[in-house]
């Protein structure tokens, strides 16, 4: 992960884990750090969120965390994605979710915890919650960020089907704010930073948290029985065999 920071009170966070910018505990960590001290550094008031990776904004969860591990890793590997969810949702920095990649599962969500996405225009660079597919499912916290995003009706089509929306669809249904031309993705990126930032902080950042601080909440008071739940799905012979064949059928789809 590379930051590069502004002197206009905007960081500028590039992921970087090739070749796919899955999210692997180590880069999660790394994250949630990050985010933390410029959380806590009154000198920024933004975060662009990026990819270093050609091509790819991120492939979601690292699978291989979710495979052939301990039930301790398990648990360990989910709150950290809890971890990286609740700080991203409930940040008082303005967040823009810069895509220049596909953008899939858990790299979905990261982009939907931001203030505003904007995505490349490339018919390659898909983006939605496609769990079902794998034969797992959401978590109610990821389903939740995609009903307030796109709605009921949407997010319940797109998360039983596992939809991948290319940009036009991505659009249309709401999973991004705009569409832009790939060499123009950072920029127009920054200039909507620029308007969400010449509102007043305070005012910005109360109404933020009176939007989604319910939803954070209903994770916080069950966070524990989150990650229990979490591991004794994982931990099923059903679902290792099912995640052990997508990964097996990603191998196979190669040249
Ligand atoms: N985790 C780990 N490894 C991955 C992942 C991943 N998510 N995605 C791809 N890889 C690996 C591939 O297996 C391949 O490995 P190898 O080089 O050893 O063969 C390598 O990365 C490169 O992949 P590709 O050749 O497929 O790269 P492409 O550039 O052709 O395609 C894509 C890039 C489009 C991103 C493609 O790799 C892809 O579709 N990946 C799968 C994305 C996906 O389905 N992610 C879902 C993850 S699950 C999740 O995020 C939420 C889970 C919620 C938990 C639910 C409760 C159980």
């Amino acid at each position: 992960m590379s930051p590069a920071f502004s002197h206009t009170g905007v960081a500028v966070i590039k992921l970087k884990n090739p070749p796919v910018n899955s999210l692997s505990l180590e880069l999660l960590t790394e994250l949630v750090i990050t985010l933390e001290k410029l959380e806590n550094d009154k000198a920024f008031r933004g975060i662009v969120l990026s990819s270093d990776c050609p091509g790819i904004y991120s492939a979601g969860l690292d699978l291989l965390e979710m495979c052939g591990k301990s039930p301790g890793h398990y648990a360990e590997y989910w709150r950290a994605v809890q971890e990286l969810w609740l700080r991203l949702y409930l940040s008082k920095l303005v967040t823009v979710a810069a895509i220049n990649g596909p953008c899939i599962a858990g790299g979905c969500l990261i982009s939907l915890t931001c203030d505003y996405r904007v995505l490349a225009d490339n018919p390659k660079y898909v983006t939605g919650l496609n769990e079902t597919v794998l034969g797992i499912v959401a978590p109610f916290w990821f389903k939740d960020t995609l009903v307030n995003t796109i709605g009921h009706r949407a997010a319940e089509r797109a998360l039983q089907l596992g939809l991948l929306f290319p940009p036009a669809a991505a659009l249309q249904v709401g999973m991004v704010d705009q569409v832009v031309p790939e060499d123009q993705v950072q920029s127009t990126a920054l200039s909507v930073m620029a308007q969400w930032m010449a509102i007043p902080d305070h005012a910005r950042q109360l109404t933020k948290s009176m939007m989604r601080r319910a939803t954070a909440d209903r994770l916080l008071r069950q966070r524990d029985a989150d990650v229990q739940n979490f591991v004794s799905f994982l931990s099923r012979d059903s679902i290792q065999k099912a995640l052990q064949a997508y990964l097996e059928k990603l191998k196979q789809r190669k040249g």
